[in-house]
C-alpha cells in the first residue's frame, strides 16, 4: 500500500463559493431574520419548485422529519408496505408514526420495490405504499399507480436519492400522493442537512407547512399535532447557491459513471447498473454487485479497497429487516425477501462525486480488475 496516496471516500459534497455565501450571510446578519419562513426560505422554495418542475415544495430540516410529516399529513394508519433495501430512515418514519412496516421484495436488477411483490402483501389493514427510488433510479411508478387505484391506497415516495430525476421529461416527484427529498451532505444536491416534501395541491402544502411548524395556522391557532421540522435561513441561502451548479455537478457525475462503466465492462462477476431508457439520472451513487463468478467475495473486495484507502460503502447492507426493531415482523424473513438479501450481500457503492477524477477511478479499477 502506498502510504502517501489520498483517501478516496464514498462521496464528497460540493460546496457553494464561500465569498458568494458570505454575501448572503451578510444579508441575514443585516435583516436579523434567521428562521420561520424568512425571505431566503421563500425564495428557495420557489426556485426549487421551478428547477424540479413540481407544483409545491415544503422545505424541511432533513429528509427523515419530512418522511414523518408526510405520513401525518395523509393520516396514514395501519400497515404500510415498503422495501427493506433502503436506508433505515424509511422504515423508522413508519414506526415513529405507529404504522406497521410490511416488507416486500425488490426487483433483481435495480433493487427497487416490486409492485408484484407488494400486491401479495396487501390486506384490509394496508393503507399506503412507501417505495424508494433507490440510488435515484425510478421505481415502476405506473405499476404502483395501478395498485393504488385498485386497492385505494396512498403512495408516499421516498425520493431521498432522486433529486432532479426525470422520466420522459417529467419529474419523478410528480407521481404518487407525496414525495420526499433529502438534501443531506452526502446527496447529489446538498444543503448540509435538509429535505423537502413535494405536494400537488395548495391545501396539502398548507397542511404540511402547519405540521412542520408545531401545527400553527396563525399566531393564536394550532390546528394539528405539529413538530418542528423547519429549515433555517442560513441553510436556505446555502441551498440557493447550490442550485446554481447542480446541473454542472450532475454532468460531472455522469462522466464519472461513464468512466466506471467503460472500465468495469470486461470484468467477470462485477455487475453495474445501466441508465434506464428515457430517464434523466442524477448519478447519486455507483453501486456494483459482486457476483459468484468474481474471484473474491463482496466483503473481501470491500476490505481490499479499504486497505488501499478506497472507502466504498455497502449501501444497503444489512437490510433494514435485519435490525432489532424490525427482525421480528412477520415479513422480515429471508424467505420473503430473497432478492433483497442477495443484493445486500453483493453490493458495494463505489466512490461517486462530481470532483472524482479519472486518475482516482483508474486507481479503484486497478484494485477491482
Ligand atoms: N431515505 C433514504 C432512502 C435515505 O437514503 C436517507 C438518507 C433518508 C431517507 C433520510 O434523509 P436525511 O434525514 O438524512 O436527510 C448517510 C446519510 O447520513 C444519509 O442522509 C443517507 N440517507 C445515507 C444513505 O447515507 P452514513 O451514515 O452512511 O453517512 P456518513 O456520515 O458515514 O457519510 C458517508 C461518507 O460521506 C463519509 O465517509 C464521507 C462523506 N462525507 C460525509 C459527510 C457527512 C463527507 O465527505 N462530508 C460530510 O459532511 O449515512
Amino acid at each position: 500500500m502506498n502510504k502517501h496516496q489520498d483517501k478516496i471516500l464514498v462521496t464528497q459534497p460540493t460546496l457553494p463559493d464561500l465569498q458568494q455565501y458570505q454575501k448572503l450571510l451578510q444579508q441575514i446578519w443585516d435583516n436579523k431574520w434567521l428562521t420561520n419562513n424568512g425571505p431566503f426560505h421563500q425564495e428557495f422554495e420557489k426556485k426549487l419548485a421551478d428547477y424540479l418542475g413540481v407544483p409545491y415544495v415544503s422545505l424541511f430540516s432533513n429528509g427523515t422529519i419530512a418522511l414523518m410529516v408526510a405520513l401525518k399529513a395523509l393520516d396514514i394508519q395501519g400497515e404500510v408496505i415498503t422495501t427493506p433495501y433502503t436506508f433505515v430512515a424509511t422504515s423508522h418514519s413508519l414506526l415513529w408514526n405507529n404504522n406497521t412496516p410490511v416488507f416486500a421484495d425488490v426487483d433483481p436488477v435495480y433493487g427497487n420495490l416490486s409492485p408484484a411483490a407488494v400486491e401479495k402483501h396487501i390486506t384490509d389493514k394496508t393503507t399506503a405504499i412507501m417505495p424508494v427510488h433507490v440510488y435515484g433510479n425510478p421505481v415502476d411508478v405506473a405499476g404502483f399507480e395501478q395498485l393504488a387505484k385498485k386497492y385505494n391506497l396512498k403512495i408516499i415516495y421516498d425520493a431521498a436519492h432522486a433529486f432532479g430525476v426525470q422520466q420522459k421529461g417529467k419529474s419523478i416527484l410528480n407521481y404518487g400522493d407525496l414525495s420526499i427529498l433529502s438534501f443531506h451532505a452526502t446527496k447529489t444536491f446538498n444543503t448540509v442537512e435538509g429535505g423537502a416534501i413535494i405536494s400537488h395541491d395548495l391545501a396539502t402544502k398548507k397542511q404540511i407547512d402547519y405540521l412542520k411548524n408545531f401545527g400553527f395556522e396563525n399566531e393564536t391557532s394550532v390546528v394539528t399535532l405539529g413538530i418542528n421540522g423547519k429549515m433555517n435561513e442560513l441553510i436556505a441561502a446555502f441551498g440557493l447557491l447550490q442550485l446554481e451548479h447542480i446541473d454542472s455537478d450532475i454532468a460531472k457525475r455522469q462522466k464519472v459513471a461513464d468512466w466506471y462503466r467503460k472500465a468495469l465492462s470486461g470484468i467477470k462477476g462485477i455487475r453495474f447498473l445501466d441508465d434506464m431508457p428515457n430517464v434523466r439520472h442524477n448519478y447519486s451513487y455507483f453501486p456494483i454487485f459482486v457476483e459468484p463468478e468474481y474471484p473474491l467475495t463482496r466483503d473481501e473486495l470491500y476490505e481490499k479497497l479499504k486497505v488501499n484507502d478506497i472507502y466504498g460503502r455497502r449501501y444497503f447492507y444489512p437490510l433494514v429487516s435485519e435490525f432489532p426493531m424490525y427482525q421480528n415482523l412477520p415479513t422480515a424473513t429471508k424467505e420473503n425477501l430473497p432478492v433483497a438479501h442477495r443484493l445486500a450481500e453483493q453490493v458495494i457503492c463505489l466512490p461517486m462525486y462530481a470532483t472524482l477524477n479519472e486518475n482516482s477511478i483508474q486507481r479503484i479499477i486497478k484494485l477491482i480488475s
